[in-house]
């Protein structure tokens, strides 16, 4: 009886790890694809989130209206010829930050173009009205 009872709790303990084993396999593969999952929602998020604030027109131009650049953030590939277009009746500029470029003083509806050759981040303002910015990223 004495043996029957040891061999009876030995097989109930090989019976129990078998089946922590079996739940611990069948928990991590569990684990494996929500971490799957949570990976494709933070890309999703960030695929949606990250480009929001830089977007490119679809003719590469920026309009300067209302006393601001729209858009006031756009990214380019390199190579990319970028033109501003002042609607405002009052003058205003398109100025390099780092005096990478300067359009000088445009009147209304006029243009200035500039090709971006280099990769970076350009940003600018407006010579008259400092508080006007706006930042061209070219990748
Ligand atoms: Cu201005």
């Amino acid at each position: 009886m004495v043996f029957l009872n040891i061999h009876g709790r030995q097989f109930a303990v090989v019976i129990f790890l078998l089946f922590s084993l079996v739940s611990a396999s069948c928990n991590q593969s569990t684990k494996v694809v929500d971490n799957e999952r949570a990976v494709n929602t933070a890309t999703t998020n960030s695929a949606t989130e990250a480009p929001k604030p830089i977007e490119a027109s679809k003719n590469n131009q920026v309009v300067i209206e209302n006393f601001a650049y729209g858009p006031a953030q756009m990214a380019v590939p390199v190579g990319t010829k970028v033109t501003w277009l002042n609607k405002d009746a009052m003058q205003h500029s398109v100025t390099s930050d780092d005096k990478v470029f300067d359009s000088g003083l445009l009147k209304q509806n006029q243009e200035f173009s500039r090709t971006f050759d280099k990769p970076g981040t350009y940003p600018y303002h407006c010579t008259p009205h400092p508080n006007m910015k706006a930042t061209i990223v070219v990748k």
